[in-house]
């Protein structure tokens, strides 16, 4: 009881703190001097114009037009804009109509966005499974180590031997749950390698303050080789397959991951989880070889081995087996296509073999959006990159691809009454990742045309997920005047801490409500059917919603990273 009245005075101290905003809709971090700069108002006065004044010094340093009023037809909102990026000086703003200040401080400078990229990569240390987190590294939020996977057994159970176990300790819990996913690994991992891939000399100066931070190794690479060790014990050594998960039968309660001890299994091996293995591990090969020639050599042992399983079975699909209800990762089109190109150009790129060429020879490929189900996209990256030494037709077909995709999203931005990359198919389950995707997608555009439009769109999907959006919230625990504070996350919800654990993106609005029901861990009705840009519920309830995840916050950190590098004049390798 005395912890829940301190819990609620600190609450009322900590809520009554928050600044209730200004109603303008900006980036609540800031901007890079050069970067897109747009505020986007609900305007009742009519105003012809917006003017934003030099905190330091009270003066009018700009003058903006106000556009006509527009609706965004994803929040019904009546919004105009303004653009301000004249604004390159580095200093501190704020907008007014008249002497109506509309707009939080607005912060201009090149590194805006510096703490936040770390602290989405820091996130990862904070979900590792089989570690107490110290203070030294975790600050308050230190905990005891939960699930140490050492034994694991094979669910049914009745599949196999009495005896059988398996040791699979390390990696990430997935999410707000304790589950480890390969399906979900896959492509998150991959994220967080092509941001190191990209700005390797930069990412080699970054410190993590992990346990790891004094080898040689960069921390970035320390850190996703807790997962990638975890990924190689998932691997069958008899035969090459990869089990799809690795979790309990159910979702355990509201509790720390000490307290979760119930029995532990991996279920059946699958044709998608084992292609995004042989991707990752393709992928790691090269990258960790300068630091861990061994590991390296492993990673692409086991690569060759599960893609050659994976082409065996091509069509082994993930089912639920009974009385399990963790998480899946398979969805009702699957197809593993996406899987088996994807990996299939990793593999050529670390081989040069004849058997991943023709794969890749044979596989299509389309502009559809990178996601945990659709890894094709992941596939053109590779394809588009003329550094891969793929054919040159097969290259610039690629090319095409991708761009097909920037434009629809460059244009959406260019003429959506918000200015943001979104469209009605991306409010989804972790719409929020659907968008920093969009980013990257924008950023991969920037890097091949070297036209600044893209940016400028790449700029508005950090914005939307930093507070250009309608419900004028930064979806980033601890970055931001009004942010996430109760995620569906474990960790945050059973410590006797208020704060939950700082950098971590919430899955974001959408109209599917699976949350929402008349049990006691559901939501009451939160949703503005129609309106998905509203269907958003800071609260533990909302695992629609307001989760956070691996494969949600790696493209944050890429997308956080990549625009804090790209800010400071340093273009990708
Ligand atoms: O792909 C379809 C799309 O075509 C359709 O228009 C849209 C709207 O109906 O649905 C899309 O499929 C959705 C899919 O996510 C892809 O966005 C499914 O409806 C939706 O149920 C599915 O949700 C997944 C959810 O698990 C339930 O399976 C999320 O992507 C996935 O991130 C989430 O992952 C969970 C893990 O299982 C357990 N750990 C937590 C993690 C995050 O919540
Ligand atoms: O905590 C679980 C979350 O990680 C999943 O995304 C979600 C949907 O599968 O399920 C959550 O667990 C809930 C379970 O499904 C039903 N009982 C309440 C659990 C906590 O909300």
């Amino acid at each position: 009881m005395k912890h829940f009245l301190i819990f609620l005075v600190f609450m009322a101290i900590f809520a009554k703190a928050e600044n209730p905003g200004f109603g303008a809709r900006i980036n609540q971090l800031g901007y890079g001097q050069q970067a897109k700069k747009i505020l986007i108002y609900k305007d009742t006065t009519n105003a012809e114009s917006v003017e934003f004044r030099d905190l330091a010094n009270e003066q009018i340093v700009l003058t903006a037009p106000l556009s006509p009023a527009a609706v965004w037809e994803f929040s019904g909102e009546s919004v105009r804009k303004a653009d301000f990026s004249s604004i390159t000086k580095p200093g501190l703003y704020a907008a007014y109509i008249g002497e109506k200040r509309i707009s939080d401080n607005i912060f201009v400078q090149n590194n805006v966005y510096e703490d936040l990229f770390k602290a989405a990569i820091k996130w990862f240390y904070y979900q590792r499974a089989g570690m107490a987190l110290a203070p030294e590294f975790a600050g308050k939020w230190a905990r005891a180590a939960g699930h140490p996977d050492t034994a694991v057994y094979f669910y049914p159970e009745s599949e196999k031997p009495a005896d059988w176990k398996i040791s699979s300790p390390k990696g990430w819990y997935d999410a707000g749950d304790y589950g480890k996913y390969i399906v979900n690994s896959g492509i998150s991992v991959f994220t967080l390698l092509e941001f190191y891939e990209h700005f390797e000399t930069q990412l080699k100066k970054v410190s993590l303050n992990i346990p790891e931070s004094k080898s040689k190794t960069p921390d970035i690479l320390e850190e996703v080789r807790w997962n990638l060790d975890w990924m190689l014990t998932m691997q069958d050594p008899a035969d090459g397959g990869v089990y799809h998960k690795l979790t309990t039968a159910r979702f355990c309660g509201r509790v720390m991951p000490d307290a979760d001890i119930a029995k532990r299994y991996v279920v059946m091996k699958t044709t998608a989880a084992t292609f995004d293995f042989a991707a990752v591990m393709a992928q790691a090969a090269r990258i960790y070889k300068p630091f861990d020639a061994k590991f390296s050599q492993t990673a692409l042992n086991a690569a060759e081995r599960a893609f050659d399983w994976a082409i065996k079975n091509p069509v082994t699909l993930f089912k639920q087996p009974e009385g399990m209800n963790t998480g899946q990762y398979h969805h009702q089109d699957e197809t593993t296509l996406d899987e088996r190109l994807w990996a299939a150009t990793e593999l050529f790129i670390s081989t040069k073999k004849k058997v991943y060429a023709d794969v890749i020879d044979t596989t299509s490929f389309a502009s559809r959006g990178p996601w945990w189900g659709d890894v094709n996209f992941l596939a053109v990256y590779r394809l588009s990159d003329a550094k891969n030494g793929f054919k040159k037709d097969l290259t610039k077909a690629a090319q095409d691809t991708l761009l097909k995709l920037a434009n629809h999203l460059k244009s959406t931005t260019e003429n959506s009454a918000y200015n943001l990359p979104i469209v009605k198919e991306n409010f989804v389950w972790g719409s929020n990742s659907v968008v920093a995707n969009n980013g990257i997608v924008l950023l991969h555009a920037y890097y091949l045309t070297k036209d600044k439009s893209y940016l400028d769109a790449a700029q508005r999907a950090l914005d939307y997920i930093l507070g250009a959006n309608p419900l004028d919230i930064s979806y980033v625990t601890g970055h931001g005047n009004r942010t996430t504070k109760f995620p569906h996350h474990r960790p945050s919800d059973a410590d006797a801490i208020f704060e939950a654990v700082p950098g971590m993106l919430a899955g974001g609005a959408h109209d599917g409500g699976q949350d929402v029901g008349p049990n006691p861990w559901q939501c009451e009705e939160y949703r503005k059917l129609g309106k998905p840009a509203l269907g958003y519920i800071d609260d533990w309830c909302s695992y629609a919603s307001n989760e956070v995840a691996i494969n949600w916050n790696a493209p944050l950190a890429y997308l956080a990273g990549a625009l804090h590098y790209l800010n400071n004049g340093i273009r990708p390798k």
